[in-house]
């Protein structure tokens, strides 16, 4: 069943907020989501209930908590489809997942003259920890290009794949194209040449469903705080033979089997890889977020993103001098493809013939839209939308190299979720037009 915004909003306190005495529009999820009042009373559960040490308390509390994170750790299993919660490490972030693997398998498997295959389109996160490594390992980096029209170069990616290219880290979604690339198709082919495959899934597990075992990707990592759970926690899902064969990332407690002086031994999967206390309350609370996502649907969450986009596109390449980056949503891919990457307000809304019978890039487009307005800064109109009560990011997105690729410093950028509605984009289309008009009267009257 279709899902509808206005009925879910209301499980969202921090919705009602006015903001400059506007009603708020929220569209920075890419940044982080809000939380509906079943994860925030289940913080406040855990501690007014639970609080307790897990895993090695023999008293009462400290086997509820044990149970509750263990429980918030099979309904992340099953969330991802992962085989097993022994491949179900928590850690902090996306960014600590990425960072395990890269100094576990990497600094391991890596040596002088192996490549690490990236592309042009990814957060920081998951560009600096395989520089790090690449330093320290003697390996080198490269580049899976992007097209104009924001999608990943399949062709260049084909000849990029050699049995040189160990690792292939890639986002499942851009959070500055909203490009979704191909997972399951790019894994089979980095594969082929015997690359492991870590997903960058911070966005696309948040908006997308994801099956690991259908993917069969090696790695994937994800965020709590994107995914309507609160921050300090992050999965990294990996094929246990792997993990198993991985030395630990961080030392400490609970990573262990036995210690002495001078050595130690390590404690199963997924316990080897989370040294220290855990973040206990917030992953609790994950797992309700993981209960409220699939209570909705993560297809009926894609569909009603999907139509969003559609429409902010419609809306936005109505405003002449906006420039929006990414896909087309509506376009066919072939035709999407002799077009440049930034799609300038007005454009044509009739395809040459034939383009009609292919697929639209929608299938390949997520909900985030990153654009700017003429020579406003995004800065500039970041601030001056939220006078209107509408809170978007403008800046590099932590993506400072794609924002040269794009030839830019900075964009504005929206982000839907399953709380957005097609009248908060009409929201954010008067707020453009009312600052378009003020920074172009304020030029004129220079
Ligand atoms: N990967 C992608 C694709 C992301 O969008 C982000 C965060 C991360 C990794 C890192 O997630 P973290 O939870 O570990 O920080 N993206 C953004 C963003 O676009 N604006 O703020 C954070």
């Amino acid at each position: 069943m279709p899902l509808d915004p206005n009925i879910l909003r209301a499980d969202f306190p921090i919705l009602a907020t006015k903001v400059h005495g506007k009603p708020l529009v929220y569209f920075d999820n890419a940044a982080t989501t809000q939380k509906p009042q079943i994860v925030i009373d289940a913080l406040v559960k855990y501690y007014t209930e639970m609080n307790a040490n897990v895993h090695r308390g023999l008293h009462h509390l400290a086997e509820v908590a044990t149970e509750a994170i263990e429980s918030a750790r099979e309904k992340t299993r099953a969330f991802i489809n992962a085989p097993s919660v022994m491949g179900i490490v928590f850690t902090r972030n996306a960014t600590e997942a990425i960072n395990l693997v890269a100094q576990s398998y990497g600094r391991t498997h890596l040596k002088p003259g192996d490549e690490i295959l990236l592309t042009q389109m990814e957060h920081h996160s998951n560009l600096v920890p395989w520089q790090l490594v690449a330093k320290t390992t003697g390996a080198s980096l490269r580049f899976v290009p992007i097209m104009d029209n924001g999608l990943l170069d399949l062709t260049a990616f084909e000849q990029l794949l050699t049995p040189k290219t160990k690792i292939f880290a890639f986002t499942m979604m851009s959070n500055v194209l909203g490009t979704i690339n191909p997972v399951k198709d790019l894994t089979a082919k980095a594969h082929a040449v015997g690359a492991v495959v870590c997903v960058d899934a911070a966005q696309g597990a948040a908006h997308l469903p994801v099956d690991v075992q259908a993917l069969n990707c090696d790695f994937l990592a994800l965020s709590s705080h994107k995914m309507c759970g609160p921050t300090g926690v992050g999965v990294l899902y990996g094929k246990e033979t792997l993990l198993n064969a991985m030395p630990p990332f961080l030392g400490g407690g609970e990573m262990i089997r036995h210690v002495e002086w001078e050595t130690a031994t390590w404690n199963d999967l997924p316990y080897k890889f989370e040294a220290g206390t855990p973040n206990i309350a917030d992953t609790i609370a994950f797992g309700t977020a993981l209960d409220y996502l699939r209570g909705i649907g993560m297809a009926n969450i894609r569909e009603h993103e999907k139509a969003l986009t559609v429409y902010a596109f419609e809306v936005l390449s109505a405003h002449r001098d906006c420039t929006i980056y990414g896909p087309h949503p509506t376009m066919p891919a072939s035709v999407v493809s002799s077009r440049t990457c930034g799609v300038e307000g007005g454009a044509p809304t009739a395809w040459p013939a034939g383009g009609a019978t292919q697929a639209p890039v929608i299938t390949q487009r997520g909900g985030v839209i990153s654009f700017n307005v003429g020579d406003i800064h995004p800065h500039d109109l970041g601030q001056a939308l939220d006078f209107e009560g509408v809170a978007i990011r403008a800046g590099h997105h932590c993506a400072q190299p794609l924002m040269g690729r794009l030839g830019v410093v900075a964009t504005a950028r929206a982000r839907f979720y399953l709380y957005n509605t097609k009248e908060e984009i009409d929201v954010l289309s008067a707020a453009l037009e009312k600052t378009r008009r003020f920074f172009h009267q304020k030029i004129a009257r220079k």
